[in-house]
């Protein structure tokens, strides 16, 4: 496969508390992100990491929301450059930085598609709003500002909302959901794989159903892959570990299901922390999960 993909890395710490996930991006290039996809055929262009402000001090937390105006801010670059990528008909692979990158990614990317779905894999579901937020780090909102809830200086990046149907979303992997959360999720209908149903009926039949769900009423998928959705024995690198997550083989299974659906046309990467990990594992094992991605085969 001949696939042009542009990387893009973003230095993002500001949606949560652990310093070091802004330096995921670079960690995973150390891991040979470039020279492994070149190796399956993939054309890579890495146009390096987009600039992130300073927290302001101060006047920056608004009810609830930590950074807010420096998020926001960064979320608008990170919709432009997404957006310019998709323009140049190359695959947007977006190297995090924390998990609030997704509202800027989505922000860019889903303007392009008429009814762009989403595959969230995560041991959360970043679904909190303000209100509902235990810790009023912006990492953990993302889905629901992009699905158009929370604060309007987050819903609005880049000039329009709702940026996805509540609809065209599946969430795999979640085992630390709080109870707004949860409210959300059963008020919107969203189709959700929790580490339960994986246990129960296997990471197969999970995919084969969540692509067949988004296949006719989506026009293309977005990845966001949480490395926190694999266990932390596997991934320990990551701000909010949670037991009791996706085995390294589970998760490079979906990828392989996922490339052979050929239905993904964006991805991002995030939450790697490489001060937090060991001998720079969970950005090892992001890499492998991208070759899988991208097509690499076992045999
Ligand atoms: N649900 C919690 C919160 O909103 C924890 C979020 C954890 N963060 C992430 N995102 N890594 O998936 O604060
Ligand atoms: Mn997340
Ligand atoms: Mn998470
Ligand atoms: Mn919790």
């Amino acid at each position: 496969m001949e696939k042009n993909i542009t990387i893009m890395g973003i230095p993002m710490d500001l949606g949560q508390r652990h310093k070091g996930v802004d330096l995921g991006p670079d960690a995973i290039r150390y891991a040979g992100v470039k020279e492994r996809l070149e190796m399956l055929g993939c054309k890579v262009t890495d146009i390096k990491n987009i600039p992130i402000g300073r927290a302001e001090q101060l006047q920056d937390d608004e009810a609830n929301l930590r950074n807010l105006k420096a998020v926001a801010k960064a979320s608008e670059e990170i919709a432009r450059q997404a957006d310019q990528i998709v323009k140049s008909r190359s695959f947007p692979l977006i190297l995090g930085g924390d998990h609030s990158i997704a509202i800027g990614s989505i922000a860019g990317i889903s303007k392009h598609y008429k009814n762009l779905g989403a595959i969230w894999f995560d041991a959360h579901a970043d679904m909190n709003i303000p209100e509902t937020s235990p810790s009023g780090n912006i990492h953990g909102m993302p889905l629901a500002a992009s699905l158009g809830l929370g604060h309007s200086a987050l819903t609005g990046i880049y000039g329009y909302a709702p940026k996805i149907k509540p609809e065209h979303i599946v969430l795999i992997g979640q085992r630390d959901l709080d109870e707004g959360e949860k409210d959300l999720i059963r008020k919107l209908g969203i189709k959700t794989y929790t580490m339960h149903e994986i246990d129960r009926f296997g990471m197969e039949k999970v995919m084969c159903e969540s692509i067949a769900y988004l296949k006719d009423k989506t026009d293309g998928i977005h990845l966001s892959l949480d490395l926190d959705a694999l266990d932390p024995q596997e991934a320990p690198g990551v701000g909010t570990p949670v037991y009791g997550g996706l085995s390294f083989r589970e998760s490079r299974f979906a990828m392989e299901l996922l490339h052979e659906a050929d239905t993904v046309v964006s991805a991002e990467f995030v939450e790697t922390n490489p001060i937090l990990d060991h001998r720079n594992k969970t950005a090892r094992k992001a890499v492998q999960l991208m070759e899988s991605l991208f097509g690499k085969k076992l045999l």
